[in-house]
């Protein structure tokens, strides 16, 4: 059993994340996906998600790629949840590129091409810009 792990926010849950997830999830038979806590993104990551935790954590687990979420409540957690789940594989979109190289003491590690042109910013941008214009076409 070839256990793959990755991690995010995962907010306003898009194509882009699924493709991750999709592709992560190829390259092992089991996917752990470690979830950004509301704590963590916004005293950490900066983030103010319109999905709380809970209801991110319920939205991955409906995904057939996903087995297992865990939240993520720090940086630092990564090497001991490599540890305790017995990860073979660390999988995280190429906009990470080298940020966990020191991961591979521990397990192999993985950068995937993004989607490009979606984002959960630009989703937020768009409806925004939408709503300013009256536009209701899009
Ligand atoms: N992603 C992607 N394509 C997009 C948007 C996101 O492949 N268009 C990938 C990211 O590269 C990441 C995952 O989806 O691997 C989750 O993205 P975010 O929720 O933005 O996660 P991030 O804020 O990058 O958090 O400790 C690691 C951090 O928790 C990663």
């Amino acid at each position: 059993m070839k256990r793959v792990i990755t991690y995010g926010t995962f907010d306003l849950l898009h194509y882009g994340h699924i493709n991750i997830l999709r592709r992560a999830k190829e390259l092992g038979d089991y996917l752990i996906v470690a979830l950004s806590t509301d704590e963590f993104n916004s005293q950490k990551k900066g983030k103010v998600t319109y999905f709380s935790y809970e209801q991110r954590k319920l939205l991955l687990e409906s995904l057939r790629y996903v087995d297992l979420v865990i939240p993520e409540e720090n940086w630092e957690q990564k090497v001991e949840d490599i540890k305790l789940y017995k990860v073979d594989t660390f999988v995280m979109g190429d906009d990470w590129k080298g940020k966990f190289d020191f991961l591979k003491d521990y397990c192999e590690v993985v950068y995937l091409p993004r989607t490009p042109e979606i984002s959960t910013t630009q989703i937020k941008k768009d409806l925004f810009e939408q709503n300013l214009s009256g536009d209701k076409t899009k």
